[in-house]
């Protein structure tokens, strides 16, 4: 690289990743071969369109790139390509969802999503968010006493008001959701069924998570999380009479959005491909062998764990009811110490999401660089002397 400047700052950047333990439960380490989709001269090309049908020449080869990250995407999920219709341009989760609403919803209509509190994410109707403006955001919160999901209090609430759109799938909600109950609820107010599973799409590839697909209307999932791919968002819908597909791909493209990113999609088909192996599986499972661990070891050292545990690769830890340690207090210590992870609200949390009652913290990232248990028990210790200021 001939820019020393920016050639010092990626090297400074890998060795930064190398020396830290990395617990951010929304981070991952991509293969080198997903990095060299990345860098190749599949950036130089302009693509507006879909495959056979683009605005601009040139595309016989980019076309080949896009079908295939659309057709692995299916079978890494276990689609039938009659059921389900894929689009794999969108950058990353928040226009993917955006795109997906301004579809299927119209402006004005109801979106019910959990509290970013409870572990919701910005685009499942916050306020602050476009999500929350454009339509009428109704939020649900977690069971205060047992912190998960309280099926019953949601259905009651979808019933009252008539959602357009229920929203499942989170993104600081270490437990399984049970997609079955949330699809009767959507049947019960006639409201569509949207699954977020960025955070644990991979788990979902490596069959440790239940699979959304047999409930859901629509699916977007982050690519760059548990799946382990480039930063990049999939959207899939059904495919009926309803006619989602071609809502989707018009509101994508003209609707939103430009030329996609073709380098990413490329590394996006990669990581489909690496995500549909044995190999894979054994990663998957081992993830959550590890924030189980990771759970369990700081629990023994007397923390606050939300819900109790986790299924998953999450956990999140109350710092502040634990050892009136805030969120943010916390992340600063380990970072110091060489762990990073971020601040994250609790459920029910009363301080400000700049400084919150505590942290998040996951095992996809470790995992990928051959952790294992006895690693975890080691980091939930680091954690706690750091934390305790030993
Ligand atoms: N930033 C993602 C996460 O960390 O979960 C969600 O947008």
């Amino acid at each position: 690289m001939k820019d020393t400047q920016i050639k010092k700052l990626i090297t400074a950047e890998g060795k930064r990743q190398k020396s830290v333990i990395n617990l951010i439960a929304s981070e991952n380490y991509v293969s080198k071969d997903v990095l060299a989709a990345l860098g190749s001269v599949l950036t130089n090309k302009y693509a507006e369109g879909y495959p056979g049908r683009r605005y601009y020449g040139g595309n016989e080869i980019i076309d080949k790139v896009e079908t295939l990250a659309i057709d692995r995407a299916l079978k890494l999920f276990k689609l039938k390509p009659d059921a389900w219709h894929v689009n794999v341009q969108l950058l990353s989760g928040s226009p993917a969802n955006f795109a997906l609403y301004s579809a299927l919803v119209p402006i004005g209509g109801k979106i019910m999503g959990m509290k970013l509190t409870s572990g919701g994410h910005l685009t499942h109707g916050h306020p602050l968010s476009m999500t929350g403006k454009l339509w009428k955001p109704i939020q649900f919160e977690l069971d205060p006493k047992t912190e998960v999901i309280d099926y019953d209090a949601i259905e009651k609430l979808a019933i009252q008001e008539k959602p357009d759109i229920i929203v499942a799938g989170f993104t600081a909600y270490p437990r399984v959701v049970d997609f079955k109950k949330f699809r009767s609820i959507a049947d019960k107010c006639g409201a569509l069924l949207h699954i977020d599973m960025s955070h644990f799409a991979g788990l979902v590839a490596g069959g440790v998570y239940p699979s959304p697909f047999p409930y859901a209307d629509s699916v977007m999932t982050t690519t760059h999380k548990s799946l382990r791919g480039p930063r990049q968002a999939i959207l899939f819908v059904k495919k009926d009479e309803r006619g989602f597909d071609k809502k989707l791909d018009k509101m994508v493209i003209p609707g939103l959005f430009g030329g996609p990113h073709e380098n990413n999609i490329a590394g996006v088909a990669i990581a489909l491909k690496e995500a549909d192996t044995p190999a894979f599986k054994k990663y998957a499972k081992q993830v959550i062998k590890n924030a189980q661990t990771l759970a369990k070891e700081l629990q023994r050292l007397g923390w606050k764990i939300v819900s109790g545990g986790t299924d998953s690769h999450l956990i999140l830890m109350d710092t502040f009811s634990s050892n009136g340690v805030t969120g943010s207090d916390a992340s600063k210590k380990l970072e110091k110490a060489g762990i990073i992870v971020n601040m994250n609200t609790v459920p029910g949390d009363t301080r400000s999401v700049m400084d919150p009652s505590g942290i998040r913290l996951g095992t996809c990232a470790e995992t990928t660089i051959g952790k294992k248990e006895k690693d975890m028990i080691k980091i939930a210790q680091k954690m706690d002397k750091v934390l305790r200021g030993k």
